[in-house]
């Protein structure tokens, strides 16, 4: 049994319509239209592939194929929200190979001993909230209903007023929680966004470790003022101390070593003129790395940083928006991925994630399996973002026949 690659190719085309930024890349923030038109696709082919469909109280989609046995459920899927001006393939990839596992499983009537789920994560990106991580992180009950109205977007709609607008009530948000004991394995399926399988020609990523992640908004306060007659001796300049932290964190991630990483993604200043000493900057700041004991040496550097930049009328405020540890993720089920990957003559590569993924926080609950298909030049987040749709088979292969031995017990 194998997957159809012209079917993958026209769900991902299907979907790299739905964006908000036709002709600048991929752009599907969640409970937007984009969000809807992409669901109702996802909806319509789940139900299509013989799925009994529904959608959990996050708003992730999930689509259910009966076993002989009422559960645990083997499931497999990725998140289908994508970054601003992002590419076709990211989490889209997991999202259409669950499809087209789904479709195969019906042409052949397999009739697995356990229920398998497809799911279309909601807002793993956190594009539009920050954070992240969201679906997985309320399966795993750790949605709290204090983030979902503390969590804004760019014109001030909480995460709790876009859900309600959409049709989910996020008082409801702790119904999608799923319990460990109801849960036999996730599986994802995701492009690489790095350049390593590319580079040595290999097929398939078996992922050993997905790197931490901390995600924090920073909010320095300064004053604002004339800026030709206000003397450079008596300014509080919020920018001016921004740009000490930024260099900060670059430094820090620089000198921890070992695959560290750190990052000012987005910055904001305020009021934001040319003759206005800056009063308020914003900015976030993400930095990863495959241990703990890194992650917690960074967000100590990041602190000494900012108190050291924010001397007399200069403030800060440091707003955690995501914390997630390192996982390694089970030997059993990369053996599994593996061995089926060299029964089709597929080539594997066990390797690290730089990227976050839901399998991380799925981890929490269940085994989990995670592979990579090559990314072309590595690109990610950007509309060059490109899979071979071949690659992308292979990937899908892979992950078909590792689901039939694990839904078969
Ligand atoms: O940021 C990440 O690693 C993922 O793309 N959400
Ligand atoms: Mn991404
Ligand atoms: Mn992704």
């Amino acid at each position: 049994m194998e997957a159809k690659v012209e079917r993958l190719q026209r769900d991902i085309e299907a979907l790299a319509q739905f964006t908000a930024t036709p002709g600048a890349g991929v752009t599907r923030f969640s409970f937007t239209p984009e969000d809807r038109a992409a669901r109702e696709y996802i909806k319509a082919e789940m139900a299509r592939a013989g799925l009994t469909v529904r959608e959990d109280a996050a708003g992730t989609v999930i689509g259910r194929r009966e076993g002989e046995v009422p559960g645990p459920v083997v499931m497999v899927g990725s998140h289908f929200d994508s970054v601003k001006h992002g590419g076709p393939f990211d989490g889209t990839a997991g999202v259409v190979a669950a499809l087209e596992i789904a479709r195969v499983l019906q042409e052949h009537n397999v009739k697995t001993r356990y229920p398998i789920e497809f799911i279309a994560m909601i807002e793993e990106e956190g594009g539009r909230f920050g954070g992240g991580l969201f679906g997985s992180r309320a399966m795993a009950g750790k949605v709290s209903r204090e983030e979902l109205l503390r969590n804004k977007d760019a014109q001030g709609i909480s995460t709790a007023e876009a859900m309600a607008a959409f049709g989910f009530p996020p008082e409801n948000i702790k119904a999608a929680e799923r319990r460990p004991e109801d849960l036999k394995a996730f599986f994802e399926l995701h492009i690489e966004q790095g350049p390593v399988l590319e580079a040595a020609g290999i097929d398939v990523g078996v992922v050993e470790t997905i790197v931490g992640i901390v995600e924090y908004e920073v909010e320095i306060g300064g004053r604002p003022d004339h800026a030709g007659t206000t003397p450079m001796t008596m300014r509080a300049d919020a920018l001016v101390a921004a740009s000490r932290v930024v260099q900060a964190v670059e430094r820090l991630a620089r000198e921890a070593g070992g695959g560290a990483v750190g990052t000012v993604g987005r910055l904001e200043v305020a009021p934001g003129a040319a003759n206005i000493v800056p009063g308020r900057v914003r900015f976030t700041v993400d930095f990863r790395a495959k241990d703990g004991r890194t992650l917690a040496d960074l967000v100590a550097g990041l602190k000494t940083a900012l108190h050291e930049a924010c001397q007399g009328e200069l403030t800060f405020t440091l707003t955690e928006k995501l914390s997630v540890p390192p996982v390694v993720l089970p030997e059993a089920i990369r053996a599994l991925l593996v061995r089926e990957a060299e029964a089709r003559g597929i080539s594997t590569k066990v390797m690290l994630s730089g990227a976050g993924h839901d399998a991380m926080v799925m981890a929490g609950l269940t085994d989990v399996g995670l592979i990579f298909v090559p990314s072309r030049g590595g690109r990610s987040h950007c509309p060059e973002e490109w899979t071979d749709y071949a690659a992308l088979k292979k990937g899908v292969d892979v992950l078909l026949g590792t689901i039939l031995q694990i839904a078969e017990g």
